[in-house]
């Protein structure tokens, strides 16, 4: 049965974007917002919504207790997690179903199993997808990751089986840094997430970051939606990601998505969820799998024209897919940019008030924002507030289409990354799709000194 009232348990304009994907299934809409957030466009928008609580995040986002309070005394069916706060939390996923609730992801086991990077990177490649070379599963002490670091030869990477998202990462270049940095990364690993397992790979020095997005249904039926290269990152934060990924040949796109999709066959999977990988000399690592909606799902949605959104919520709801693989069509080329309330040389927050907003349009043009003239961006959450997401027929048109959007762009009274994305979409590294996970650090760093 199709939920009748789904509560979202997020902000800004992911919860914005779930709540257009409730709206467009008919399904009425509770959001939950902090004090800070009670003129957020969520808000506004949603049939019903509930204060959880004062602006910190852990006082009101991530405050288990007073969601699912506000889930109960407004008679939903189902929880949407967005992403980030709660999305990857198994405690929440346990505390929603024992409400008799259902969660909009998959089961608390696959989040767990997936959650633990050492357990994930064992599991997919009992299915056949390929990995970085390292350690299977934990390294229980120094000097069985002395051994295996010599054995797959230096650098390698120490990361932390409860991390993710490049949290707890250290480079080791040599045996005695090895042993001096391993204890430290245990330490730091245990204070951070409260587990101090450690697992070893070899350290790829510039690969592109490619991710495949699938979709399960609870009865087996599993498609792909193709790949996105979101290399173009600073700090491990993506701030411009294409699909699909330029360099690869169709050879290589189905040998991935032929693998992908068998994994995740196997392992059951319910919901939407991404892949991610490495890809260096022409070969595809995976490191790790994300199990909930990615902030880049747009692009994918552009180029196949499926609502990935909507899609989740079907399937969580206990509906097959409505459409197989082989009517999944990828038409022309799609670019993201995240346009973030940050000073385009600095990266420091901008919060504050927008005075003035005007946002583009036209063919292939789609904005996802939260934001509005008169709306005053708190300083407490991230500072994503709006997604340009352009279409082109091809790379090309996609690329003029792009630049021709930021122009049209106009955010006043806070700073945003708009002219930051003018200027890197015209770098030859953009423009050639020659690039990998390090490019941005270093136009950045080569600007500062100029
Ligand atoms: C790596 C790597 C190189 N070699 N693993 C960082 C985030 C986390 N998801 C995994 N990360 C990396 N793992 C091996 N064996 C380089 C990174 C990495 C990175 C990966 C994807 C996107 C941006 C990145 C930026 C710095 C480092």
């Amino acid at each position: 049965m199709l939920f009748r009232k789904i509560l979202i348990a997020n902000r800004g304009e992911i919860a914005l974007r779930v709540l257009r994907a409730c709206k467009d299934l008919g399904i009425k809409t509770v959001t939950v917002y902090s004090t800070a957030d009670a003129y957020s466009k969520h808000v506004l928008l949603s049939d019903e919504s509930v204060c959880i609580g004062p602006p910190a995040s852990k006082n009101s986002y991530l405050n288990m207790q007073s969601i699912v309070s506000a889930a109960v005394i407004t008679g939903v069916d189902a929880i949407h997690p967005g992403i980030g706060f709660l999305s990857e939390n198994v405690d929440f996923v346990n505390i929603v179903k024992e409400h008799g609730l259902q969660f909009i992801g998959p089961s608390a086991h696959d989040m767990e199993l997936m959650g633990d990077k050492a357990r994930a990177k064992e599991t997919v490649k009992t299915f056949g997808i390929p990995v970085v070379p390292g350690s299977d599963g934990e390294v229980k002490s120094v000097e069985e990751g002395v051994k295996i670091a010599s054995e797959i030869g230096f650098p390698v990477l120490i990361k932390s089986v409860g991390g993710g998202g490049g949290k707890g990462i250290q480079v080791a270049h040599n045996e005695q840094e090895f042993r001096e940095l391993f204890s430290i990364a245990k330490t730091e690993a245990g204070n951070a997430f409260g587990n101090d397992a450690l697992y070893v790979e070899k350290f790829l020095k510039n690969p592109r970051h490619i991710e495949v997005q699938v979709l399960a249904d609870g009865y087996g039926n599993v498609v792909h939606l193709g790949e996105r290269d979101c290399s173009i990152q600073r700090r491990r934060q993506k701030v411009f990601e294409e699909t699909r990924c330029p360099i690869l040949t169709d050879a290589q796109r189905e040998e991935l998505y032929s693998v992908v999709t068998n994994a995740i066959k196997k392992i059951g999977y319910l919901g939407v969820g991404t892949l991610e990988f490495l890809y260096e000399d022409g070969k595809f690592y995976f490191i790790e799998m994300n199990t909930r909606l990615q902030i880049e799902h747009t692009i994918s949605e552009e180029i196949t024209g499926i609502d990935l959104v909507k899609e989740q919520i079907l399937v969580a709801s206990g509906e097959k897919l409505s459409f197989t693989q082989d009517q999944i069509k990828f038409d022309g080329h799609v670019i993201e940019c995240r346009i973030n309330a940050e000073n385009p040389e600095t990266f420091i927050p901008s919060p504050g008030l927008i005075q003035n907003y005007h946002q583009p349009g036209g063919i292939g043009v789609r904005v996802d924002a939260n934001v509005y003239s008169g709306y005053r961006i708190p300083p407490y959450y991230d500072s994503l507030i709006a997604k340009l997401i352009v279409k082109g027929k091809d790379r090309k048109e996609c690329l003029m289409r792009t630049s021709r959007a930021l122009s049209e762009f106009l955010i006043e009274g806070i700073d945003t990354l708009i002219p930051f994305h003018q200027k890197l979409i015209e770098r030859p590294e953009i423009q050639n799709a020659d690039y990998n996970i390090n490019t941005l650090d270093k136009i950045i760093a080569s600007e500062k000194n100029n």
